[in-house]
């Protein structure tokens, strides 16, 4: 029985830690349609007015976790057309490929 409350605290102590180091996926983009090509992992929460000069006008699909939701934004700074994808995206559509400068992803 005192093993038994020691282990509890242990897996507890195990979760607290693992839910704070490591940060929650929150949807994921691709260089091409249909998830192909490089991938680019977007965590729960993060909102960045730049994407990086690798990255700039490269997005064509992505994927989103459920719950979640991503606003891709044409021009830096969140300038431009904003659109926002709540489930699994094999195309963003013809207006709105190779344009993706910004984003912010956030989970419920
Ligand atoms: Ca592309």
């Amino acid at each position: 029985m005192k093993n038994l409350g020691r282990n509890i605290v242990l897996i507890l102590a195990i979760l607290a830690t693992s839910q704070s180091s490591f940060a929650q996926t929150c949807a994921v983009m691709y260089e091409h349609a249909n998830y192909e090509g490089a991938s680019y992992i977007v965590n729960n929460g993060e909102n960045n007015p730049w994407i990086g000069n690798s990255w700039n006008d490269i997005v064509s699909s992505l994927t989103v976790l459920p719950g979640c939701q991503i606003t891709l934004w044409q021009h830096i700074n969140y300038g431009g057309m904003p659109r926002t994808f709540y489930s699994n995206t094999s195309y963003v559509g013809n207006d709105f490929n190779d344009i993706t400068s910004g984003y912010t992803c956030n989970c419920h």
